[in-house]
């Protein structure tokens, strides 16, 4: 059985950027139905029960077909949200180091350009969906619960949820201001953590 892994930080520990109710909320509601879901669907198949989520993703078109679709939403979302809540930290913000410093520079000329593109990117996506930095340095976007897995491609570094539910509450249609808000959040170890 898949399980909502713990926030790792209090509900309010994100303070004005991200209130406690939007983060209880998308933890405890949307992610939550997203392990239901998943665990519902696997439920019917003995045989990729035990599989951990990311080689479901990484192999949706192996799948029995009665399930592929919900595991491509449900088994998306869990595994999105389960980095996302890692993605960011009370004591996040400000800009990375070392190797992820000097991909970002040598790739955007400056972080303030990274960020610039990774927002802009984050704005275009039409609906539902994520942006993503991969560990080339390249920044794609995804539709719905779409992650980079199922296209083949590593493991992000860094994601961003621009689903309408992840900031309504507190941003209501501005995007821009949540995405803005969400940079003092950003957990850079944790995404340095990622890179080997
Ligand atoms: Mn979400």
């Amino acid at each position: 059985m898949h399980k909502l892994p713990d926030l790792g930080y209090g509900y309010d520990a994100l303070g004005k950027y991200i209130s406690k109710d939007i983060m209880t909320l998308h933890h405890s509601k949307h992610h939550q139905t997203y392990v239901d879901k998943l665990n519902a669907a696997l439920d019917k198949h003995v045989n990729v029960k035990e599989r951990p989520v990311n080689e479901l993703l990484t192999n949706l078109d192996a799948l029995p077909e009665d399930i592929k679709t919900v595991v491509r939403n449900n088994g998306g979302g869990h595994y999105n949200h389960t980095l996302f809540w890692q993605w960011m930290s009370p004591d996040g913000g400000g800009q990375p180091n070392g190797e992820l410093a000097e991909i970002i520079d040598s790739r955007y000329g400056s972080f303030q350009n990274f960020v610039d593109e990774f927002t802009q990117k984050a704005l275009g996506v039409f609906g539902s969906g994520w942006v993503w930095l991969q560990p080339d340095g390249s920044i794609i976007t995804t539709p719905n619960q779409d992650t980079p897995l199922m296209l083949g491609m590593p493991e992000p570094l860094l994601g961003l949820d621009v689903w309408e539910h992840a900031y309504y509450l507190d941003y209501k249609n501005k995007r821009d201001d949540y995405i803005n808000a969400w940079w003092n959040v950003v957990n850079w170890n944790f995404v340095q953590s990622r890179m080997h």
